[in-house]
């Protein structure tokens, strides 16, 4: 009779939810693996060079190709990470598995959701790129595949959220561990902020899209998508915040310094994620003045709790790099082990954030925004956000989680360092030129410009700005062929190594902890501040939706393409 052996126990009790979390893994990852390819793209087209007249006839436009990245990208990829993580760390911290029925639902829409939205993007009926701002206007289907793939999420929300009620039951009068705590108010917020985006999409775009309306308001829809498309980037962002606060410093060698104020972070992102999106109209007509300051005013405000981590992850660092020897002011940096790669893809990524969390306050401040606005500066911000620390987190994150989830070694160690420095060095020299060119030379965002003699003038003052960005597009590409060597390498291989199978989730210790703590006792009371954070939506929110609904200035829509 075959004897369980503890590893063997391990597996099989968690197999299903290891299964799960990697399928959602695996998909994300192989939607930035083609997302990504299509970045040098990109990256070559500032530099003046059209490498599309290649792709022909599969890929027809900059435009098309710009909407294959940025939706695989920024949309796809990012959710189904989230959506992996955020609930496999909940279960584990837990010890409790969701609805696992619900949660293959939530993985089949979402793939069904990714693959009827491709099909129109592939067959460049769908060049709306990731914002697809009417009056362009694309196939229905792109509609019904991204309110498919976006509504998979909320089935996440759902087991979370259950999970957490259940622990809260047996649990009473206990305070939510962390990492759950972290899921929680992360889902409600991605869950309030997603109903602009739904209801743009569901009432609107899919009437609009199949001819049952004949025009939608363009600022509406605008206002409408940026409710969700602001919030969306602490969606993005907030699942690597979570890996930073309670793994980071035991993978680093420390403890996390307080875990109260990390839970404050995590609710002020609930309460001010959302009431902000105007940052994103400064420049559209139709809204006045007065609102967006004051949601340049609330802006403001959701940088806090960014600066509050950089606080507490700084302190934590230090600890970390001090309890491995490091002396003096800066020799705790020297001290952090730089060569595990987990470790290095978060202390990059970090790093690339502080500039991007400070080019962020300039985008946020109305005069300064006039200045960038639709500027390739934009995509210079963004990149060091979303492409290099969140990227990279999820990167660095894969080479624990992939080991953990399928009980197998990680392959390549020494291409996982490499593929992040070299992502760090290219995301930095492509955000820096970008940034560059667009405050001082005014180079528009996505604009084709290889192809357009005229265009090619305009863009040729920017000189060595230019060929910096074809650099780093090679640059990116050699990472992301060691990336995905090392993922693919590790997760194929046949071998299994009993210590993988029975690791457990790096949970860090905490110095200050919740017990007895004012602050966690507030924080605790999720609902109530959901209920603020409502409040506050409608408060910032309402009138204007209210004017916009009440005056329609319906357009047909357009295909420029
Ligand atoms: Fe942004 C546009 C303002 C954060 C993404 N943003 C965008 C767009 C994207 C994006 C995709 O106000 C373009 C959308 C489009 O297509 O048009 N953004 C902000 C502000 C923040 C901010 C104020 N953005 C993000 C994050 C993103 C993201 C996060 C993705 C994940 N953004 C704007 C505005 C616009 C905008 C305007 C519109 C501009 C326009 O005109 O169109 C803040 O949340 C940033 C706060 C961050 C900080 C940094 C804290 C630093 C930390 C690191 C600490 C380092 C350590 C390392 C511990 C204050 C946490 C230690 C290391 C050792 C080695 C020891
Ligand atoms: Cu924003």
């Amino acid at each position: 009779m075959a004897v369980l052996t503890p590893s063997k126990i391990d597996a099989y009790a968690l197999a299903p939810e290891k299964k799960l979390t990697l399928y959602m893994l695996m998909l994300g990852f192989a939607a930035l693996l083609v997302g990504t390819l299509f970045g040098p793209l990109q990256a070559f087209n500032y530099a003046g060079i059209n490498l599309y007249t290649f792709l022909k006839p599969l890929v027809q436009s900059y435009y098309q190709g710009l909407t294959i990245h940025g939706v695989l990208n920024a949309i796809v990829f990012t959710q189904l990470f989230g959506q992996a993580v955020m609930l496999y760390l909940p279960s584990r911290e837990l010890g409790l598995r969701p609805n696992m029925t619900l949660a293959w639902v939530s993985w089949w829409m979402a793939l069904v959701g990714l693959l009827i939205t491709a099909l129109p993007i592939l067959a460049n009926a769908a060049s709306v790129l990731y914002t697809f701002y009417p009056p362009l206007q694309a196939h229905w289907a792109f509609y019904v595949g991204a309110a498919i793939f976006v509504l998979s999420s909320w089935v996440t929300v759902y087991l979370t959220l259950e999970m957490w009620m259940r622990w809260k039951r047996r649990n009473p009068g206990q305070i939510t561990p962390l990492a759950t705590y972290m899921a929680v108010t992360f889902w409600l917020m991605w869950w309030l902020c997603s109903l602009g985006l739904v209801v743009e999409v569901a009432v609107f775009l899919i009437p609009w899209s199949t001819g049952l309306i004949g025009g939608v308001d363009p600022l509406l829809m605008r206002t409408l998508f940026w409710f969700t498309g602001h919030p969306i980037v602490y969606f993005w962002l907030l699942p690597v915040y979570t890996l930073a606060y309670t793994t980071l410093p035991r993978l680093a060698g420390g403890k996390l310094i307080s875990d109260p104020l990390a839970r404050l972070v995590f609710l002020l992102f609930l309460l001010f994620s959302i009431p902000v999106g105007f940052h994103h109209q400064f420049s559209d007509p139709g809204i006045a003045p007065a609102w967006k300051f004051i949601h340049m005013v609330l802006t403001m405000m959701v940088a806090v709790p960014s600066l509050i981590t950089a606080f507490t992850l700084a302190a934590s660092l230090e600890n970390a790099g001090r309890a491995r020897g490091g002396q003096g002011w800066f020799g705790w940096i020297k001290a952090l082990p730089w060569n595990n790669p987990t470790v290095l893809s978060f202390l990059l990524g970090l790093l690339a954030f502080i500039p991007g969390g400070a080019g962020g306050m300039v985008n946020a401040s109305f005069t300064l925004n006039q200045g960038i606005h639709n500027t390739t500066w934009i995509p210079g911000h963004f990149h060091l956000q979303v492409a290099t620390l969140v990227t990279m987190g999820a990167m660095g994150t894969a080479f624990w989680l992939i080991p953990h989830l399928t009980g197998k070694r990680l392959v390549g160690e020494g291409y996982a360092v490499a593929s992040q420095w070299l992502w760090f060095l290219g995301m930095f020299i492509m955000t820096f030129a970008l940034h560059w060119m667009g405050w001082l030379y005014q180079i528009p965002r996505r604009a084709f410009i290889s192809g357009s003699p005229a265009a090619m003038e305009a863009y040729k003052q920017s000189g060595v700005w230019m060929a910096l960005n074809a650099i780093s597009g090679i640059i990116l590409t050699i990472a992301i062929i060691f990336f995905f060597y090392v993922i693919f390498a590790t997760a194929l291989q046949s071998r299994h190594e009993p210590s993988q199978v029975m690791a457990e989730v790096p949970f860090t210790q905490v110095i200050s902890g919740p017990q007895g703590s004012g602050l966690a006792a507030l924080t605790e009371r999720v609902w109530f501040w959901f209920g603020v954070a409502v409040v506050l939506v409608v408060l910032a929110y309402g009138p204007v939706l209210f004017q916009m609904l009440t005056h329609l200035n319906p357009v047909p829509g357009q295909r420029l393409w």
